[in-house]
């Protein structure tokens, strides 16, 4: 059974992360827009990041340069959101325990200050960056996906992050990355991201089943090698590397072809990599999905 959201403490909104964010706001809209009109219709972005309806009263983060409403790109305007209590109940987070509720009830331990990000690998400067620097570098934007879990049950989440492509893009790896769609999240519905959730960084990969969405992230590690992700370690023929949202392919002890939407009565057909095919199946295309699960 689902327990209420907690109300959220007080040092889970981050006070220097606003504070930066504001300034940082000031900048971009006076740079990008060149005029004082302009930075007060960034402030007014600043207050309106809107929170579920179900969600405790919180301030909003700043948002900086991009409008806290997902581009119809990133939306999925005909299917309703999850509701904020789900989002930040029903969780995998296994460091926390393996019920859904363990990660929101266990969770408040995960010290998120101090939090150091190592960038190794092939990478021109590897380094370890502070979170609290690294929210400098960019303007947040919000994107609402659906989420996949392998073990057919799905949401509907509005993010609040980053592009991937821009981190790596900074980082500057030495090989050629690309990136589709990924999302560095750093909140949910216009809020602080919730330990539960993966704070205070996460990755969000919305054609790829949950268990690619990194959570808590402490380290990025470049490599020309494909590396074996924990859930193929733990169980090589029912989790692979690509984790493609695929309805033909089940699970060796479930069917992929539906899943429980959660808030939903009843099943929702599950879509050929979770309604992204448009975007990312061409990245795909010469490989027998079969094998490459
Ligand atoms: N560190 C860590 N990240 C993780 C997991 C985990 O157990 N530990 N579970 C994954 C799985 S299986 C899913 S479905 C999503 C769930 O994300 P949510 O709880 O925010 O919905 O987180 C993913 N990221
Ligand atoms: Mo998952």
């Amino acid at each position: 059974m689902l327990k209420p959201a907690p109300e959220p403490p007080s040092h889970e909104i981050t006070p220097e992360l606003v504070y930066v964010r504001r300034r940082e706001l000031i900048r971009n809209g006076a740079r990008i827009l060149g005029t004082a009109a302009a930075v007060g219709a960034g402030l007014t972005w600043l207050v309106h990041a809107a929170p579920a309806p179900d969600a405790p009263e919180a301030p909003a983060i700043a948002v900086a340069t991009v409008p806290p409403v997902a581009a119809a790109e990133y939306d999925v305007p005909d299917e309703p959101r999850t509701s904020y209590q789900s989002v930040t109940t029903y969780n995998n987070f296994y460091e926390f325990g393996l019920d859904k509720d363990d990660p929101a009830r266990n969770a408040h331990t995960l010290q998120t200050r101090p939090w150091a990000i190592e960038v190794a690998g092939e990478v021109r400067q590897p380094r370890t960056i502070d979170i609290d620097d690294l929210l400098k570098w960019f303007p947040l934007e919000e994107r609402v996906y659906r989420m996949r879990c392998v073990e057919a049950w799905s949401m509907v989440i509005p993010w609040l992050g980053f592009p991937l492509g821009d981190l790596v893009k900074r980082l500057e790896p030495t090989g050629n990355a690309q990136f589709v769609l990924t999302l560095i999240a750093v909140g949910l519905y216009g809020r602080m991201l919730p330990n539960q959730n993966g704070a205070p960084l996460r990755l969000v990969v919305p054609w790829k089943y949950g268990f690619k969405g990194v959570k808590s992230i402490v380290k990025i590690n470049f490599t020309s090698t494909q590396p074996r992700n924990s859930w193929q370690i733990a169980s090589p023929h029912e989790y692979g590397f690509y984790a493609n949202v695929n309805p033909a392919v089940d699970h060796p002890r479930w069917s992929q072809a539906t899943e429980r939407r959660i808030g939903e009565l009843g099943r929702r057909k599950t879509l050929p990599f979770n309604g992204y095919a448009e975007q990312v199946a061409d990245l795909y295309a010469d490989m027998d999905l079969r094998v490459n699960f």
